[in-house]
C-alpha cells in the first residue's frame, strides 16, 4: 500500500488507504500513538464530547483523528464538527480528521479492522486517535482490544453504571464521564456511579463535563493523560490477546475446509482445533 500522499498530509490519500484496510487489507505499524476509546449508550453525548476533545487537542497544536464506529449515525458528527471549527479557525480544521467506520462483516473482525485503521493513522502522523463506539455490552470489550484509554460516558436520566458493572465492563474502563453536567441530576448520577463503584476493587475517576458549555473538558484532558501514563491493564491485555487470537483464526488458510468438515460431522471440535494448530 502506498502511503506517501497520506504521509504528506493528503486527506484523499489517507481516506483511500483507510478504505483498503477497512475492506480487509491487513496493516500494522511500530509507530506509537495515544488511542482513546469512547463508549456509552446512544444519546449520552459521545459525539459532542469527541468534538470537544478534538478541539481541545487541536488548540494545543496536536493532530487528532476520529474513527466513529457507529452504524446508526454515519458522519453526522463530522458535519457538526466541521462547521463549528471552521467558524473558529481554519487552522484547527487542518489538525482534525474524522472518518466513520462501517461495522459490516462478522463481529469478531471489527477490532482487527479498527486496529489496522488505527495503525494507518499512526503511520501517517496522527498520534491522537479517538474511537467513538456505541455501547452495546460487547462493544466495550471489542474497543478494549484497540484503545489504550477507555472512557465510558453516562448522562443524567440515562440509566447508570451499575448495569455496566454487572456486565464486567467496569474492569476495562479507565474513566467514567458524566456528560451533560449542565442538566439537573448530573450530581446525583455521579454520586450513584461512585457508590456503585465503591464496592469494586478498582478505583475509577468519575468526572462531570458538559459538552455544550465546555465545562470540565480541561480536567478531562488531564485525566486522560494521567491514565495513559499508568499503562494498560491486565483485563485490557486479555482483550487484545483474544482479538489477535480471533484474527489468527479468521485468517487461517484451512478455515473453510475445517468448517466444511465440522458441518458434515466428519470431525469433532477437538479435532478441528488440532487441525488449526497443524497437529493432525
Ligand atoms: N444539555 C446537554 N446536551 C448535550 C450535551 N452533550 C450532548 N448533548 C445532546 O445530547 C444529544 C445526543 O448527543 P450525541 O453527541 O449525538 O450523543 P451520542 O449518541 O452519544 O453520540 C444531542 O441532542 C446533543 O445536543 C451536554 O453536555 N449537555
Ligand atoms: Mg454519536
Amino acid at each position: 500500500m502506498d502511503l506517501d500522499k497520506a504521509r504528506e498530509g493528503s486527506r484523499l490519500g489517507l481516506s483511500q488507504a483507510l478504505s483498503l484496510v477497512e475492506n480487509g487489507l491487513p496493516f500494522s505499524t511500530e509507530e506509537e500513538g495515544d488511542v482513546i476509546g469512547i463508549t456509552g449508550a446512544p444519546g449520552v453525548g459521545k459525539s459532542c464530547l469527541v468534538d470537544q476533545l478534538a478541539q481541545a487537542y487541536a488548540r494545543n497544536g496536536e493532530k487528532v483523528a476520529i474513527l466513529a464506529v457507529d452504524p446508526s449515525s454515519p458522519i453526522s458528527g463530522g458535519a457538526l464538527l466541521g462547521d463549528r471549527l471552521r467558524m473558529e479557525s481554519a487552522d484547527l480544521d487542518d489538525l482534525i480528521y474524522m472518518r466513520s467506520v462501517a461495522t459490516r462483516g462478522e463481529s469478531g473482525a471489527v477490532p482487527s479492522v479498527v486496529a489496522d485503521m488505527v495503525a494507518v493513522l499512526k503511520e501517517c502522523g496522527w498520534k491522537r486517535i479517538i474511537i467513538e463506539t456505541v455501547g452495546s455490552g460487547q462493544a466495550e470489550f471489542r474497543i478494549a482490544a484497540v484503545a489504550d484509554t477507555i472512557m465510558l460516558v453516562e448522562a443524567p436520566g440515562m440509566g447508570d453504571a451499575i448495569q455496566s458493572e454487572k456486565a464486567g465492563i467496569v474492569e476495562l474502563v479507565d474513566i467514567i464521564v458524566v456528560n451533560k453536567s449542565d442538566l439537573k441530576g448530573a450530581d446525583e448520577t455521579a454520586a450513584n456511579i461512585n457508590s456503585a463503584l465503591s464496592a469494586g476493587s478498582k478505583s475509577i475517576p468519575v468526572m462531570q463535563v458538559s459538552s455544550h458549555t465546555g465545562d470540565g473538558i480541561t480536567y478531562l484532558v488531564q485525566a486522560i493523560d494521567e491514565v495513559a501514563d499508568s499503562g494498560i491493564s491486565r483485563a485490557q491485555w486479555q482483550e487484545r490477546l483474544a482479538s489477535q487470537w480471533m484474527r489468527k483464526m479468521s485468517h487461517h488458510p484451512n478455515l473453510d475446509s475445517i468448517l466444511d468438515k465440522l458441518e458434515s460431522s466428519q470431525i469433532s471440535i477437538k479435532e478441528a482445533i488440532l487441525l488449526m494448530e497443524g497437529k493432525e
